[in-house]
C-alpha cells in the first residue's frame, strides 16, 4: 500500500504531539525531527526536506501556534497546508489545443508506463469528452511495443497507426498526424520508445519528434516506486525536453511516497495524473490537498465521492444507506455491494480513502481477493432465499448444506460469515459517525477540511437518530400508558 510508512510515521509524531496537551518549543522541535526523519525515510529529496521542515516550523512558531487552542491540531492543519504546496496547490489539467487534435507526446524510461498511460487517457478523454483520440505507434525498438499499443487500442476501441519497424519514428509521426487530419481526430497520442537510462541517442529522437510534432503536452511518466532515482530521471528529460506536465505510475504499489512528494517542488512541472493499477480505468487527475490528506492518513474521501458518484446507481445508495442504518443489511444486499465494488476496484482500495481506515487493523480482514469474491457468491447463491435475508438463521447444519451445495469448506462458510458480520457492523458504526481512529486528528476546533466536515455531518446525523429514537420510545411510552 503506498505511502504507509510515511503515513503511519506522519500519524506517529502527531499523537505523540496530542498526548501533550500544552506544546513547548521543544515539543515542536522534537516533532519537526520525527517528520524530518519520516520524510528522508520516505525518500523524499533532501532540499525538498529542509525547505518543508523550515517553512513549517516557521509557521508554527509565527502565528503563535503553541500558545493558541489546540496547538496540536494547528499544527496537523499546517502540515496538511504544506504538503498540498509541495505538490502543488491544485490540480492541473491536460493542455488543450485551439483547433484540432491536441497533441499529446510521452516520454519516460523503459517500463515506466508510458504505453499503458496512453491507453488510460485515451479511454478517459473518449468517456468524459466523447473524444476520438487516435495513437502513434513511435517505439520501433522494444520487440513487440507496436503489438501491445494494438491490444490496448483494440482494448479500449481507439485506433492505433503504426509503420511497422523498418520505417523512422520522426517519420511514423509525420504521416500519423497527417492520418488523424484526415481522419478528424481532435487528440493525438504519441507512444514512444523507453530506455533503461537516459541516453543521448533516445533524447535526440525525442527532441525530433518535438519539433515535428509541436505537441501542445509532453507527458512524463514516471515510476513512482523508483523514489529519489525518479527525481533525477526527471529532470534529466526536462532539461532536454521541458516537458509540460507528470504522470507518476504504480502509486498502487508499496512506494514510499518520495517521488510525489519531490517531483513537482524539484523539476517545478506539475503532475497531472497518477496511475493506480494496471487496468484501463486506473487513471485518477493528480489532486495535491486530497494526495495530502491520503498521505496524512485522512483517506481521500473526495475521490471516493467521486468514484462512487460514477459507479453507484443513487438510488440503490440511498436504499443501501437506510439498510446500514436500519441494520437490517442483509446477504441480498452484500451481493449487490460485491458488485458494485468489482465496479469500482478493490475493497481495500476503496476503504482505505475512507479517513482513519489507511492505519485500521480492520483493513487487515478486508483483504478480498477476486477469487474469494467468487467463492463468496457461490456460498452466498447456495443459501436460500430466506437465510439470506435473516443470516440469524444459519445455524451449523445449515452452514454444512450451504458448504456442500457451494463445494466450500465449512471454515471458509463460516469465515464468510464472520466477515459478512463483521462488514455489516462497521458499517452500521461508520454509518452512526464512529470513525476508528479518526478522533482526535480530525476532530477538535481547528479540525477543518473534509474530515471536519464528515464528522459534523456524522454528529449531526447521530443527533438526528438520538433524537427520533427517543420520540419512538416516547410515543411508545405515552400508547401503554393511555392502555
Ligand atoms: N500496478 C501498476 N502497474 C502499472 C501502472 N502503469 C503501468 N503499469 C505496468 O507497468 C508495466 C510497463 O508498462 P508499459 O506501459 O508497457 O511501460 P512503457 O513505459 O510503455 O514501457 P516501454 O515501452 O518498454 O518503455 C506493465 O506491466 C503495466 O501494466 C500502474 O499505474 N500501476
Ligand atoms: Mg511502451
Amino acid at each position: 500500500m503506498a505511502f504507509e510508512g510515511l503515513t503511519e510515521r506522519l500519524q506517529n509524531a502527531m499523537t505523540n504531539l496530542r498526548r501533550k496537551g500544552k506544546v513547548s518549543e521543544s515539543d515542536l522541535r522534537q516533532t519537526m525531527r520525527e517528520i524530518r526523519l519520516a520524510l528522508l525515510e520516505a525518500d523524499v529529496n533532501f532540499t525538498v526536506v529542509k525547505d518543508f521542515v523550515k517553512t513549517v516550523r516557521e509557521r508554527a512558531l509565527g502565528a503563535k501556534v503553541l500558545e493558541g487552542l489546540n496547538p496540536a491540531q494547528q499544527i496537523v492543519k499546517i502540515v496538511d497546508e504544506e504538503l498540498t504546496k509541495t505538490m502543488g496547490e491544485t490540480a492541473v489539467p491536460l493542455n488543450q489545443s485551439d483547433k484540432i487534435p491536441t497533441i499529446i507526446m510521452m516520454a519516460g524510461l523503459q517500463g515506466a508506463g508510458k504505453t499503458t498511460t496512453v491507453g488510460k487517457l485515451a479511454l478517459k478523454l473518449k468517456n468524459e469528452q466523447n473524444a476520438r483520440p487516435m495513437m502513434i505507434a513511435a517505439d520501433i525498438y522494444r520487440p513487440a511495443a507496436i503489438e501491445q499499443l494494438q491490444q490496448v487500442g483494440s482494448q479500449i476501441d481507439v485506433p492505433v497507426f503504426q509503420l511497422g519497424t523498418d520505417v523512422d519514428p520522426v517519420e511514423i509521426v509525420r504521416q500519423g498526424l497527417a492520418q488523424a487530419k484526415e481522419n478528424h481526430n481532435d487528440y493525438v497520442f504519441i507512444d514512444t520508445a523507453g530506455r533503461l537510462q537516459i541516453d543521448e541517442q533516445l533524447m535526440e529522437e525525442l527532441a525530433n519528434i518535438k519539433a515535428l510534432a509541436h505537441p501542445d503536452e509532453i507527458l512524463l511518466v514516471i515510476d513512482a516506486m523508483t523514489g529519489q532515482n525518479a527525481v533525477n530521471t526527471a529532470q534529466g528529460f526536462d532539461d532536454k525536453l521541458d516537458v509540460t506536465g507528470v504522470v507518476l505510475t504504480k502509486l498502487d504499489g508499496d512506494t514510499r511516497g518520495g517521488a510525489a512528494l519531490s517531483i513537482r517542488a524539484v523539476t517545478g512541472k506539475p503532475i497531472k495524473f497518477v496511475g493506480q493499477g494496471e487496468k484501463m480505468t486506473d487513471l485518477d487527475v493528480f489532486h495535491p490537498d486530497r494526495m495530502a490528506n491520503r498521505i496524512l492518513g485522512m483517506g481521500d474521501m473526495m475521490t471516493l465521492i467521486e468514484k462512487a458518484q460514477q459507479q453507484f446507481d443513487e438510488k440503490q445508495a440511498e436504499e443501501m444507506n437506510m439498510k446500514i442504518q436500519e441494520n437490517s443489511f442483509d446477504f441480498n444486499d452484500f451481493i449487490d455491494q460485491l458488485d458494485q465494488v468489482e465496479k469500482m476496484g478493490s475493497m481495500e482500495d476503496i476503504m482505505k480513502m475512507i479517513p482513519g481506515m489507511a492505519n485500521n487493523p480492520a483493513m487487515k480482514n478486508m483483504n478480498m481477493d477476486p477469487k474469494d469474491m467468487g467463492h463468496v457468491r457461490a456460498i452466498i447463491y447456495s443459501m436460500t432465499a430466506q437465510e439470506r435475508v435473516d443470516p440469524d438463521l444459519l445455524n451449523p447444519s445449515r452452514r454444512r448444506r450451504i458448504a456442500a451445495g457451494s463445494g466450500r469448506p465449512i471454515h471458509e462458510v463460516n469465515r464468510m460469515i464472520k466477515q459478512f458480520n463483521q462488514t455489516k457492523k462497521m458499517m452500521n458504526q461508520m454509518s452512526k459517525g464512529n470513525f476508528a481512529g479518526m478522533e482526535g486528528l480530525m476532530g477538535g476546533a481547528g479540525g477543518g477540511g473534509i474530515g471536519g466536515k464528515m464528522q459534523q455531518m456524522a454528529m449531526k446525523r447521530m443527533v438526528r437518530q438520538t433524537k427520533k429514537k427517543k420520540q419512538k420510545r416516547l410515543a411508545k411510552a405515552m400508547r401503554r400508558r393511555k392502555r
